[in-house]
């Protein structure tokens, strides 16, 4: 079963991991350097089994980067709440009200100027996706430079040359934009995307530099997958692999309680991912386009993220 390697990796982790002090004082134990392969021929998907994953939330993140944008207020006003912690971060350290998260989430969606103000995470995901800023010199003054109008849109010229030159190398988009990094409310953890076309398959692998095991990655390798298979069907090429690599790859001092708890269930179950529409490109997503089958997890396990 695929979710071994994930299972394998966790016990690694919490049981010869380094115990290292971290950006959020919460602590980590971490190992450097992983991988996992997961094969998405006939519709599977690295869903994992051991608890409930929701994976609405992802498809919904995935679907939103690919918009283009970087404020929370669309995810929240459907419902996802996976980066709500880190704008109300800032806005209780900025102001000192002590809101809470509800209350908060209640006034990004109710006041537009509010989430304006405060519901964005900087030039992140989406952003460097579809609209990686670019600078021209201006021909009159040489060491003048301004911004072209319109960036770089990574996803639609990787679409492009999959279809027109599979046998590419350089089949890759990036969101580590060393320039922005300073203005991003979080620097990319799933950075680096590359994808590789042989025998009519389309395969993918991502390079994440920082690997929460117990919360993010049940939702990047979903997401990874998904993109795959997006992309794929866009291209006209069956789904192949993804292989994840993992740089940091730690566990939370404070995910005890999920790790025991996982580590004492066993896999069961070939989820699969139908994508139940061909929309005219891959920006023409919506949720309804996915449908989960097989899917019969067992029971969420709740854990605390470290802000
Ligand atoms: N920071 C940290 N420390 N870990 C992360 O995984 C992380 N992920 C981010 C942003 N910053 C992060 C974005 N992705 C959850 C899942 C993914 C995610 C952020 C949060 C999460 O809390 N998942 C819970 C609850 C999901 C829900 O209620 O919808 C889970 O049990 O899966
Ligand atoms: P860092 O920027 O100090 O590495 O902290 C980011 C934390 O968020 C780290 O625990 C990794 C985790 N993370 C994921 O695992 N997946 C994600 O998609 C995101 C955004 C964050």
């Amino acid at each position: 079963h695929f979710e071994w390697q994930y299972l394998d990796l966790m016990k690694q982790i919490w049981t010869h991991g380094h115990e290292r002090s971290d950006r959020t004082g919460v602590g980590t134990r971490s190992l450097f350097g992983a991988t996992m392969r997961f094969e998405l021929s006939d519709n599977a998907i690295p869903l994992l089994t051991t608890k409930r994953v929701y994976w609405k939330a992802a498809a919904r993140e995935m679907l939103w980067f690919l918009t283009g944008d970087t404020n929370i207020r669309p995810l929240v006003a459907q419902g996802v709440h996976i980066w709500t912690d880190w704008p109300l971060d800032s806005y209780r350290k900025a102001t000192g009200e002590e809101i809470d998260r509800d209350a908060f989430e209640a006034r990004i969606i109710a006041d537009a100027d509010f989430a304006e103000r405060w519901g964005d995470l900087g030039p992140v995901y989406g952003k460097q996706w579809t609209d990686w800023p670019v600078y021209e010199p201006v021909d009159a003054e040489p060491s003048l430079f301004r911004k072209r109008p319109k960036g770089i849109n990574q996803i639609a010229e990787l679409v492009e040359s999959l279809r027109t030159n599979p046998g590419s190398r350089r089949h890759i988009f990036e969101g580590w934009n060393v320039a922005e990094l300073d203005r991003m409310a979080l620097p990319p953890c799933h950075k680096t995307y590359q994808f590789f076309v042989a025998d009519g398959k389309l395969t993918g692998l991502l390079y994440q530099r920082s690997c929460d095991l117990a919360l993010g990655v049940p939702f990047n390798i979903f997401s990874a997958a998904l993109i795959i298979r997006m992309l794929a069907q866009q291209c006209d090429l069956e789904p192949g692999e993804l292989i994840w690599n993992g740089g940091d790859v730690h566990l939370y001092l404070n995910h005890r309680e999920l790790v025991e708890t996982q580590l004492s269930r066993e896999p069961h179950g070939a989820p699969r991912l139908d994508i139940v529409r061909q929309p005219d490109s891959i920006f023409d997503y919506r949720i309804e386009d996915f449908e989960v089958r097989d899917y019969t997890p067992q029971s969420h396990i709740a854990a605390p993220v470290a802000v």
